[in-house]
């Protein structure tokens, strides 16, 4: 079982994350997780924060001679930005009223620091150790922005290939430039005005075997499996798989077999059929709503005299959809180098490159 846990706080002095159950003898280049935690950065719509951390990490256990050593690997990001922070009016759409109730506080960041996204800075480089492990399965990740404050992108059938190559030359990782011009704008405009806006970011896994999950319980199904973590990222709101349309002659994907080869004709279904990975691309579009916490103060009350009260005006995010996509891509590769141990599961990754292989070469298609 691959497992994971993180701690710490947005102005805390560290984050911290341990993945546990990940086999031994994988490669982990750091310059690999210093790339995705510099993605997940740095994209335009980032508050003045995002200049202030330099994503400083170390790998402090569970690695031997750059390779894992299947004992839990413990990660460390060093935060700038330390400081205690108090304010008592609960901003709109945050975790602060709901959780200072719960919880029993009245300083809102008592709440706010854990609920902040800066932990997901620490699930990216967990999530990286997860897509070391799978690139030895030719098992890849990318994301890229389809919307913007009601802007979206005009054609949904780009290749993964395309997408990997075009979509960081745009800040917003928009491959689309004429989008990626009135996304711009439209982010500026928001920041003028003290507000923010949201959008939906596309994922993808490509080189996913047939297999992956199970029709046979709900909680083994595949999207029971990555649902719930991908919701789990802050802002995120919303979820669908592949493209739905809504009659079932066209929704369908036909079945093309050529030998003892198995293609799909189309793939509305993102890679999931019943619960079980169908061997295609997965696809996941993600609702990202518009960060809660806004320039421009908004009404509500002081906890501690329970009158009327101003929120505090707090630096802040304008739009976090392009960070939203990395970091789905880490959330999404933890789950499938999960479910992908299940079912090929050893201690060292030589055994289950056997399990593996053994595997596809008894399957009836290709
Ligand atoms: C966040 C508020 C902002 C963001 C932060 C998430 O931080 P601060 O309160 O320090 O201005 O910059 O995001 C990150 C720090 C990050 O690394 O993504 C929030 O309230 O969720």
């Amino acid at each position: 079982m691959l497992r994971y846990l993180t701690a710490g706080e947005s102005h805390g002095k560290y984050l911290v994350g341990i993945l546990e159950g990940m086999v031994a003898g994988v490669k982990i280049e750091p310059e690999r997780i210093k790339r995705e935690l510099e993605a997940r950065r740095n994209t335009s719509g980032r508050s003045s924060r995002m200049k202030l951390e330099s994503e400083e990490f170390e790998i402090i256990s569970g690695l031997r001679n750059g390779k894992t050593t299947g004992a839990p690997i413990a990660v460390i990001i060093r935060n700038s930005d330390v400081k205690e922070l108090e304010d008592f009016v609960p901003r709109p759409g945050h975790a602060d009223l709901a959780g200072c109730l719960k919880y029993g506080f009245e300083n809102i960041h008592m709440v706010a620091e854990r609920a902040s996204a800066r932990e997901t800075s620490v699930r990216v480089a967990l999530g990286s150790l997860a897509r070391a492990f799978l690139e030895n399965f030719g098992i890849n990740f990318v994301s890229h922005t389809v919307a913007i404050a009601g802007i979206s992108i005009r054609n949904y059938d780009y290749s993964f290939e395309f997408i990997e190559q075009r979509r960081f030359s745009s800040p917003l990782y928009c491959i689309e430039p004429e989008a990626e011009k009135r996304m711009t704008l439209a982010i500026e405009e928001a920041r003028k005005n003290g507000d923010s806006v949201g959008g939906v970011t596309e994922v993808r896994a490509r080189g996913l075997p047939v297999g992956l999950g199970s029709h046979v319980h709900y909680d083994r199904r595949f999207e029971y499996r990555i649902g719930g973590a991908l919701l789990s990222i802050p802002a995120v709101k919303g979820l669908e798989i592949g493209k739905v349309v809504f009659r079932g002659s066209e929704n369908n994907d036909p079945i093309i077999l050529r030998g003892r080869k198995v293609r799909r004709g189309t793939n509305r279904a993102g890679g999931i059929e019943g619960g079980i990975s169908n061997g295609e691309e997965l696809i996941v579009r993600l609702t990202v709503k518009p960060v809660p916490t806004l320039r421009k103060r908004m009404d509500s009350f002081d906890f501690r005299t329970l009158e009327p009260a101003r929120t505090p005006e707090l630096r802040t995010d304008i739009c976090v959809v392009p960070a939203a996509g990395i970091v789905a891509e880490n959330v999404l590769a933890l789950e499938i180098a999960g479910l992908f141990l299940e079912k090929f599961g050893g201690d060292n990754l030589q055994e289950v490159i056997r399990n593996f292989r053994s595997y596809l070469k008894n399957l009836k298609l290709k």
